[in-house]
């Protein structure tokens, strides 16, 4: 794929069923996979996204997983507000590929929506884990057959040590000496990749990465809108769900806070999130499940530590970096908030 800028969006637009043409159009948001601009028309604004092909090779299953939310949640509005709802080009596809190779897929843009990066407080959090708790909820009597599996093996965190352990083997940009003790950390707790995966606990269909930039809050409000970032709602586990978002919500850091001995997690925060997350589950999942929760946590925390440092070692090729040593910088903050859940459980 090649790297999509701002005139290549802009058009991209012009494949879509839009009302009106684009006039104005903006990069939008933080994700770290796709690049998201704001398209702006007379008759509204559009999200357009450029996809990322190299994380995600079979983008059709991603088109076609979405649409089947899309239709599913709109039957089943649950808590949230508002729909996340696909435009389809002109063709009548919910993908547009342009002469360079780059696909495209746009969005009803949320007006008046913000995200956080960093929770503000505690009542945030609880709102968002029941927002992402209700998110599975409605997509839990999805008609069959499940959804594709757009990324096989994403939460197999025994796949993302062993990962790790090759990029320490082969050392491929001379980066491992480096990068001592966090390696030492993980290597530590080996247990950890197959703890959670050996309580054969249920599959659902859960979204895979609630990170809390993933929900939409209304700015005037502060009421959680609606959940985004579909690409990875597949077969899955509760606990993993809630796992990221003890991972992205309950620390009082960023993520990639370069003082990782600032980086702590805050138990009123763990509380919320578990408060908000049963409030809207605890009627459906079983109780092996909310058991594996805090296993959950730590199963996440680790696995998100071996991706970055995995990442580092091999030469920063999946997550994009600003400075040298990004991505090493993210695995201390991951080993950070493990060490402090392990210290407060
Ligand atoms: C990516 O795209 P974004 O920023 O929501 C990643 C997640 C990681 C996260 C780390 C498809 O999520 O798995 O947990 O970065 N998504 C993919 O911040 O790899
Ligand atoms: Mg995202």
């Amino acid at each position: 794929m090649t790297t999509p800028d701002i005139e290549a969006a802009r058009a991209a637009c012009t494949a879509f069923e839009l009302p009106a043409h684009v006039q104005g159009i903006y990069r939008h948001g933080n994700g770290h996979i796709h690049q998201t601009y704001r398209a702006g028309t007379a008759a509204g604004d559009f999200l357009l996204q450029g996809l990322n092909a190299q994380v995600f090779p079979d983008l059709e299953a991603i088109a076609e997983n979405t649409a089947r939310i899309a239709g599913h949640l709109a039957l089943h509005p649950g808590r949230t507000r508002v729909r996340l709802t696909p435009r389809p080009t002109r063709t009548g596809n919910w993908l547009h590929r342009d002469a360079a190779g780059a696909v495209w897929r746009v969005f009803d843009f949320i007006p008046g929506a913000i995200c956080h990066e960093i929770a503000p407080n505690p009542g945030i959090i609880e709102t968002a884990a029941r927002a992402f708790g209700d998110y599975q909820l409605r997509l839990a009597d999805l008609p069959a057959p499940p959804l594709r599996e757009t990324l096989p093996g994403f939460h197999d965190t025994r796949r993302r040590f062993t990962q790790l352990e090759h990029a320490i083997a082969t050392d491929p940009a001379g980066r491992r000496d480096g990068a001592t003790p966090e390696i030492a950390a993980l290597l530590e707790r080996r247990p950890l990749a197959g703890a959670l995966q050996d309580l054969d606990l249920p599959q659902r269909t859960v979204h895979n990465d609630t990170k809390l930039n993933n929900l939409l809050f209304d700015a005037a409000t502060g009421e959680a809108l609606c959940v985004i970032d579909w690409d990875t709602t597949m077969p899955g586990l509760a606990a993993h769900d809630y796992g990221d978002m003890v991972r992205t919500m309950a620390g009082n850091c960023a993520e990639d806070e370069p003082d990782a001995s600032r980086v702590l997690l805050l138990p009123e925060r763990l509380d919320a999130i578990r408060r908000g997350y049963l409030d809207a589950v605890a009627d459906w999942l079983t109780p092996a499940e909310i058991g594996s929760l805090e296993l959950g946590a730590r199963t996440i925390l680790f696995e998100q530590a071996c991706r970055f440092l995995t990442d580092h070692l091999a030469g920063d090729v999946y997550y994009p970096v600003n400075q040298p040593g990004h991505n090493l910088v993210r695995a201390r903050v991951q080993l950070s908030l493990l060490a402090s859940l392990e210290a407060l459980t």
